[in-house]
């Protein structure tokens, strides 16, 4: 039988048995909703929910390799099971209960770091439900891991996701990539969680159940047209978290509402998660442009800010009397006031010669900056090159989405496919320098340069705004600043009050 066949009997048995009901039913977002689809009532119809079961197996991505599957608690639990034992494939549970990583298992199951999980659920609306059981799964693996505090987090599996790695491996969290759900209820869901990195595939959604129940005479005209009406009107769902006590709170996980410790779980990108980690801890997201003439000069800077600032950004090709002893130096003042260090170098040629100029030469930046900026201008070939020549080191790229110079000829579009060769290449990239939210993901980081509280303008295009402005209208997660404290009288009094109202209006933002 084809699968439109066998879906629309699977659904004309699950509206006999009240599997889909009409009325006025408050859901776990909120929303109060005409229509209500209930696959817990399959427990008790065992044909019934193998069926479904089978039709959730057949929808997920051919091209994907899964180590293991996880149904989300609790209704698709049974659906995962038969999923798992019959096409012999490892299962995870995720326990409910637990609401932070400690020492107690959130994961029940053998896995191997780096595992790709695809997870199960029946019904998605917001997509929370999904969203909190792949920053589980994510996280867990990492949490959980001992090898978390040792190099093998610098493993390439990490910086190139390649599976026939792994068995060597130690150290990495599962992958989670695609969620495959029974029903989806066309609000919002498969948008955001695409923002979060997972891929939904879907077995039916609303449309074609109505249609296949007005088909068969189950329905009538009028309830479509409620269901659509509700439909046209609640499309706009945001993920909100689910604390252990049910109660939804009001927090949603779009990069913009998340804290940045919360932002750790959700990617698997070494640096990104350090960089995260540190501007929680030290509470600062402040980023120092130390654009100065001499070596001397930029490491005097860096002893001064260091204690206020997350990242340091040189442009080492302007410093006159470079030597290989300068990287060694910042490293060391990196280490002291527990910052990282950013070569603006805005890579923009073909793959090959960026890579030499990355990572050979008299500045041999692969060796030293944690972070690189990049044009995305030449294509993906740049950052593959990139990421090649790191050789598993913990480094990242940031992508060049936007400028804050007067005349910048970057279009909406070409931003648009900046932040698409970020999701492409999440293993690198690290992020954007951008002059606003370019991206609702979690996972990268943006960066705005452009900051001042004494210029508006610098006479030769750079336009200014301020913290305030910068992270929380326009959604900096760390603001950089040049010449606001290079040139102020005390460098580290000008460093401190712009990380103080960089991270006051993050706090702000986070209310
Ligand atoms: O769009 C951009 C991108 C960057 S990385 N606009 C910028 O100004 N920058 C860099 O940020 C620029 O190269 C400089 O290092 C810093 C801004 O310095 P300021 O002195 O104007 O604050």
């Amino acid at each position: 039988m084809s699968f439109e066949k066998r879906l629309e009997d699977v659904i004309l048995r699950l509206f006999d048995v009240q599997g889909v009901k009409f009325g006025q039913f408050t859901l776990k977002s909120g929303l109060v909703s005409p229509i209500y689809f209930d696959l817990r009532v399959v427990v008790s119809y065992p044909e019934l929910m193998e069926d479904v079961a089978d039709l959730l197996w057949e929808c997920r991505p051919k091209d994907a390799h899964f180590t293991s599957v996880c149904g989300v608690p609790y209704t698709a639990l049974p659906m995962a099971t038969i999923v798992a034992t019959k096409q012999k494939l490892p299962m995870l549970i995720r326990r409910k209960e637990e609401k932070s990583y400690g020492t107690k298992r959130l994961i029940e199951g053998h896995f191997k770091e780096g595992d790709n999980c695809f997870i199960i659920e029946d019904v998605i609306v917001s997509g929370s439900s999904v969203y909190e059981t792949a920053v589980s799964l994510r996280g867990c693996g990492l949490e959980a891991c001992p090898a978390l505090r040792c190099d093998a987090l610098r493993c390439p599996a990490l910086t190139r996701p390649d599976l026939s790695l792994l068995p060597s491996l130690r150290g990495c969290g599962l992958e989670v990539t695609h969620a495959v759900v029974f029903m989806d209820r066309q609000q919002g869901a498969t948008n955001n969680l695409k923002n979060l990195g997972v891929t939904i595939k879907s077995v039916c959604d609303m449309e074609s159940m109505l249609k296949i129940l007005l088909r068969n005479k189950k329905i009538t005209e009028e309830h479509v047209d409620s269901v659509n009406r509700f439909l046209k009107e609640s499309q706009e769902t945001i993920i909100r978290k689910q604390p252990a006590d049910g109660a939804p709170d009001k927090e949603s996980v779009g990069r913009l509402s998340m804290s940045f410790g919360d932002r750790v779980a959700t990617t698997s990108q070494p640096l990104v998660r350090r960089l995260l980690r540190l501007m929680e801890e030290k509470r600062t997201n402040l980023c120092v442009a130390a654009d100065l003439g001499t070596a001397r000069d930029v490491l005097q800077l860096a002893d001064k800010v260091g204690p206020h600032i997350c990242l340091l950004k040189t442009h080492v090709d302007s410093i006159s009397d470079f030597t290989a002893e300068f990287p060694k130096q910042l490293t060391e003042l990196a280490e002291r006031h527990n910052f990282l260090i950013c070569e603006d170098r805005k890579y923009g040629d073909i793959g090959s010669t960026s890579a030499d100029q990355y990572s050979s030469g008299l500045f041999s930046v692969s060796s030293w900056a944690h972070l690189v900026t990049v044009h995305a201008l030449p294509g993906d070939g740049q950052l593959t090159a990139l990421s090649d020549r790191a050789a598993g080191a913990e480094r990242g790229a940031l992508l060049v989405a936007e400028m804050s110079s007067k005349g910048c000829l970057v279009q909406p579009a070409y931003t648009a496919a900046v932040v698409k060769m970020a999701e492409a290449h999440p293993y690198f990239a690290c992020g954007f320098i951008a002059q606003s939210s370019v991206s609702s993901d979690p996972r990268f980081l943006v960066l705005t340069p452009g900051v001042s509280l004494v210029s508006t303008a610098d006479g030769h295009g750079q336009q200014y705004s301020s913290p305030e402005r910068a992270v929380g209208e326009r959604g900096a997660d760390v603001v950089i600043v040049g010449r606001g404290v290079t040139r102020a009288e005390d460098p580290a009094a000008a460093a401190r009050e712009y990380a103080q109202r960089a991270f006051s209006a993050y706090l702000q933002r986070l209310k």
